[in-house]
């Protein structure tokens, strides 16, 4: 197992949002977010991985795939290999063929998580010592199960546990702040999941400022979430405030939109 920070990183892998990410999957319809809109955030979002030291890959858009975008669901990687997981949405099925010839092109190792099961990477949380796989609607228990034997090849060691109720993704409620200290919506800290941990609560009514990313020496918050950004900074953190606002409408934060790993 390595003991390299989880949140040191030099390259990512993103794809830029097709047209049809106007029809990417909610849960709720809040109103379909502009295509432009979408645009902008990716294009900003880039920049600020960029500017905190990693070089993008930025894959062509996929018409064909609304929710093509978050290239954090259909794989998984790490310095040492890479998965390519099973969506569990039907109408996402076909992105981790899509990511294939990338991910064979950046990592020697390649393993194809083995079905019947379904896992999502916006399930998954990495931390030094272990991968947290959180089961939801898009993770069943034979995805998590079949995935802690292929992250158990790479030397990874992983622990299943649950997401909330009516929670998308295990990350939709926390990310990593830095290599003992994760950042929570009080419904996912009560879940008892982060007992070996610090954890950071997000205010009462900023629940979505929980899928923040923490890039090198920056973390990622969104921009709609003032208590939260006043709160990792009073705390030291270096925060870069980007715009979620056309994303969150189709469920969506600052992770699941890039691949990120360090190369050697
Ligand atoms: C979906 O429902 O699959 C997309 N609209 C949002 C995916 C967000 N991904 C993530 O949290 N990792």
């Amino acid at each position: 197992m390595t003991a390299q920070p989880a949140f040191y990183f030099n390259r990512a892998i993103v794809r830029r949002p097709a047209r049809s990410v106007t029809d990417g999957l909610r849960a709720v319809d809040r109103g379909a977010p502009s295509y432009e809109g979408v645009a902008a955030e990716h294009d900003a979002y880039v920049a600020a991985l960029e500017a905190a030291g990693v070089a993008v890959e930025i894959l062509p858009p996929l018409e064909a795939f609304p929710d093509s975008v978050f290239v954090e669901d259909p794989a998984l990687v790490f310095s040492e290999g890479a998965v390519l997981l099973r969506p569990g949405a039907t109408s996402r099925a076909g992105e981790a063929a899509a990511l294939a010839p990338s991910l064979r092109a950046h990592f020697d190792t390649v393993i194809e998580l083995p079905g019947p099961g379904f896992a999502d990477g916006g399930d998954i949380l990495t931390m030094p010592g272990e991968v947290m796989i959180g089961l939801s609607a898009r993770t069943d228990r034979a995805g998590a199960e079949a995935l802690t034997a292929c992250l158990k090849r790479l030397g990874r060691k992983a622990q299943i546990v649950e997401t909330p109720q009516g929670v998308l993704h295990f990350k939709t409620d926390c990310s990593l702040l830095d290599g003992e200290t994760i950042l929570a919506t009080a419904r996912l800290a009560k879940s008892g999941a982060f007992e070996r941990y610090q954890t950071v609560i997000v205010p009462e009514g900023e629940e979505a400022a929980a899928n923040a990313l923490r890039v090198n020496d920056a973390v990622f918050v969104g921009a709609d979430f003032p208590r939260t950004i006043d709160r990792l900074d009073s705390l030291g953190f270096r925060v870069v405030p980007l715009a979620t606002g056309k994303i969150g409408k189709i469920d969506a934060g600052l992770s699941c939109m890039s691949l990120r790993w360090r190369s050697a």
